[in-house]
């Protein structure tokens, strides 16, 4: 080893990569100072990309001696910016998380109360092949479904595509941004995106209701917000709760739970009576101006402070300001928006309270997005087709236009239309993820198969047959994430920065030899997942080796705001912003969104509310050592005033009863403040969890999936509303 570290030795150490792990060639310069600091040691940067969130932030791995030893992030990822939320910079706990899933297992005991026995690799997808043929003969391949949330998942649906299985779905879209995507498409025809479409660096005025940004850390949109800020734009957020973000609004509308859409309909109603929106845009571009403004005519601000208890002063002024900056105006459409079952329409009065402003295609509002794409691996046969002897789960959803979780329960529950007997779940939570669990429990009690591919043995693994650990994203070759920005798309591309520790294995890998058992090789004809991304680089034209070195691929082009040369298409069935929509006149629903009234808590029950820790994702972080340092327990926000008249004190633990009479799994710290309204409770999602496999984050906080005992569907399309929950809180704990 050479004594002084130059660039030069740096980057010969970077190339005697061990076998699969190829470092970065050129490291950006900021990354250059810390390899030299470091001096003498085994030394590579890899980029990658992060899996503690969605949002996908490209990271540069340190790696001393086959150990990632730091995460940063990597300045050239459109999503993140060089920067990485407190999340993204835990990657080390969950890579070295001493509780992960280890070796494949193989339940043989019962579903919820497992005995484990250790098998090997091919134990495991032997067993998991017999069964699927046998349910296959049994009840046909429509028997199989898949619920999945995360880039692996991609295999898994190649995998299960290839055997003819048609049914997939994900909780981030029934329990969480479906009836956004849904309301937004039944409008514009299109949806919003994931990073969203939202302008806010250029917004000169945003409304935000019930998104905690910052405390949802979607990184590079955070750094939107603060940008919009720091150019003069106006903030007004509506929540029961001031939020982070709430703090740092010029308003904050502390809105009676469950009454957005009372909010919505009055500010249509007065942008439109006061003619403060787009004349010409509404005109040239929109359909159903008449019926919409006939429609919301009840809905006037007195009446509308009655519902939401926002001064109907606040609500006009608040309507005025928007129409004096328009077009330049985002309402954001949210992000988790499963709240109350009147979801979709809910969305559909913000994205009609858009176009009446004209922010849709227009500067400071959503903007168009540049596409990307990377084709598939080439030559590979097509896929058996079994849609037509399989009837559609969804059918009672007409606008489902993903399949949803609540229809695959159901179905396995009911064997209707059509029997379920075997799940495949990658990535997702079932038991905090979906709204009931003892209604999940009696659906997985019904299957003749359960597969859990994981990464840590979270709740829901005690439920499965068979369990499949997967490497950390800081150990695989993946799917790539392909992202559509303002005037850029990135291709980014996630490698793996060390091997996979324990028997854990990527899913490139579980899928190509579980095919290999069910006679599917042609399926799989890559060497590996390097070779299956590298061929992919090569048929789109994109440079593999530049993708490796630099984490992330950027193109640039494309106008992201009406111009005379650059007019809109609208995938509607008029081809226009529909305000009034036929679609769901004819399928029964309100054709222009009208408002219904919610129950509210009885007598001594507040609502419970619930949301994002900053430092955590849901269940996924909550074993975090990185993060449990940070905040290890969940806290019980209270009304101050309220709280007291209950004699309850700071820092007390509590219980929670649900309105039917369930206690929650365990106790929970009472944080009384004056930053909640007195009619509900509030607290962070993922914590209170039951598995004693996971033993930093057993036990601690409350689960409010424990006492999400009832939900709401939305009868658009198919999501599952958890906010009409109501607990007791009981002393003594
Ligand atoms: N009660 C309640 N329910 C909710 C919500 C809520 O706030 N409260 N939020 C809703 C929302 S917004 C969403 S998006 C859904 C999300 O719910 P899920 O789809 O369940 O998503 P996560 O909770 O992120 O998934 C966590 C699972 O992924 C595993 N995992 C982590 N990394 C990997 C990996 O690399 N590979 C594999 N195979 N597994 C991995 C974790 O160990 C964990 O078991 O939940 C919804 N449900
Ligand atoms: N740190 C962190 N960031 C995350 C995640 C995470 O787990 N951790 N998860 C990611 C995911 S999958 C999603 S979907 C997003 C979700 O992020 P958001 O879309 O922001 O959703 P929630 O976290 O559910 O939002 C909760 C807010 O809604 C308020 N609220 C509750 N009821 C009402 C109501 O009736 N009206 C109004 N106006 N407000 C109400 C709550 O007080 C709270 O402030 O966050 C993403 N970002
Ligand atoms: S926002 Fe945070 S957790 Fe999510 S991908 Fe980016 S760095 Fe990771
Ligand atoms: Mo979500």
């Amino acid at each position: 080893m050479p004594t002084k570290f130059s660039r030069r030795t740096f980057l010969k150490a970077a190339g005697a990569a061990t076998a699969g792990i190829t470092a970065a060639t050129t490291v950006p310069k900021k990354f250059l100072s810390w390899a030299e600091e470091a001096g003498q040691k085994d030394m590579k940067q890899i980029p990658t990309f992060c899996e503690l969130c969605f949002w996908n932030c490209g990271l540069i791995a340190k790696v001393e001696n086959s150990k990632v030893v730091k995460i940063d992030g990597n300045p050239l990822s459109l999503r993140g910016r060089g920067r990485l939320c407190g999340r993204g910079n835990a990657a080390l706990g969950a890579l070295y998380d001493p509780d992960r899933l280890k070796f494949p297992l193989i339940n043989t005991g019962k579903r919820g109360e497992p005995v484990w026995k250790r098998a090997t690799w091919d134990e495991a997808f032997t067993l998991i092949a017999q069964k699927m043929n046998t349910i296959k003969e049994k009840y046909g391949v429509g028997a199989l479904a898949m619920i999945y949330h995360g880039t692996g998942a991609a295999f898994w649906k190649h995998l299960l595509h290839a055997y003819g299985v048609t049914t997939f779905a994900a909780p981030s879209f029934a329990q969480c941004r479906g009836p956004r995507d849904i309301g937004f498409v039944l409008t514009y025809g299109a949806d919003v995106g994931s990073p969203e479409y939202y302008d806010f660096s250029k917004s000169k005025y945003i409304v935000l209701l019930g998104s905690h940004l910052g405390e949802n850390a979607h990184n590079s949109q955070v750094q939107d917000i603060v940008k919009g800020f720091s150019s003069g734009a106006k903030l007004t957020v509506v929540d029961p709760r001031l939020s982070n973000i709430a703090s740092k609004a010029d308003r904050w509308l502390p809105i009676k739970p469950a009454t957005d859409m009372a909010l919505l309909l009055a500010w249509i109603r007065i942008i439109i009576e006061e003619g403060l929106y787009d004349k010409e845009y509404v005109e040239k571009y929109s359909t159903g101006f008449d019926e919409l403004r006939a429609a919301v005519q009840q809905y006037t601000p007195e009446w509308a402070e009655a519902e939401t208890s926002i001064s109907s002063e606040v609500i006009l002024d608040v309507a005025r300001e928007m129409g004096k900056c328009a077009p330049n105006v985002c309402v954001g459409a949210g992000r988790y928006a499963t709240w109350y079952g009147d979801d979709t329409q809910r969305s559909r009065a913000i994205a009609i309270l858009n176009a009446l402003l004209g922010s849709w295609g227009r500067e400071g509002g959503y903007f168009f997005p540049t596409g990307a794409k990377v084709p598939e691996y080439p030559g590979l046969p097509a896929y058996p087709h079994h849609e037509e002897s399989t009837p559609k789960l969804d059918a009672a959803y007409p606008f489902a236009l993903l399949q949803t979780t609540t229809s695959i329960k159901q179905a396995t529950i009911t064997d209707k239309p059509h029997p379920i007997k075997g799940w495949f779940v990658y990535g997702s939570n079932l038991m905090k993820t979906m709204p009931d669990k003892q209604e999940t429990i009696k659906a997985i009690q019904n299957l003749d198969l359960l597969v859990a591919i994981d990464t840590m043995p979270v709740d829901f693994i005690n439920y499965a047959d068979i369990v499949l650990p997967e490497c950390t994203y800081m150990e695989r070759f993946d799917e790539f994430a392909v992202g559509k920005f303002k005037g850029m798309s990135e291709v980014s591309l996630r490698q793996p920065t060390v091997e996979p520790l324990f028997e854990s294995k990527p899913s490139w890998w579980m899928t190509k030899e579980l095919g290999n058992k069910l006679g599917l090789s042609a399926f799989f004809p890559w060497k590996d997942g390097e070779e299956y991304l590298a061929k992919r680089c090569e048929a789109g034209g994109m440079d593999f080796a530049e993708l490796k070195r630099d984490g992330v691929i950027v193109k640039k082009g494309g106008n992201p705001y009406i111009t005379a040369e650059n007019q809109p298409e609208f995938a509607t069935p008029s081809g226009k912003i529909e305000l009034y929509s036929k679609q769901l006149a004819e399928k029964g629903f309100d054709p222009v969104p009208q408002y219904t009234k919610h129950p509210t808590p009885p007598a001594g029950y507040f609502r419970l509310l619930f949301g994002r820790a900053p430092l955590h994702t849901f269940s996924r972080t909550t074993n975090n050592f990185m993060l449990t340092d940070l905040q290890k327990e969940n806290y019980l926000w209270v009304n101050a005033k309220k709280g007291k008249e209950l004699g309850l004190k700071n820092g007390e633990y509590v219980m929670l009863v649900s309105q039917d009479g369930v206690t929650a799994n365990g106790r929970i710290k009472v944080k009384l403040t004056q930053r909640l309204r007195d009619d509900a409770v509030y607290m962070n999602h993922g914590f209170g969890v039951h598995s004693i496999g996971m033993k930093r984050a057993n036990g601690q906080g409350i689960a409010d999936d424990d006492l999400i005992t009832k939900h709401a569907i939305d009868p658009i399309m198919g999501g599952t509303a958890m906010r009409g929950n109501f607990v007791k809180i009981v002393k003594g704990a």
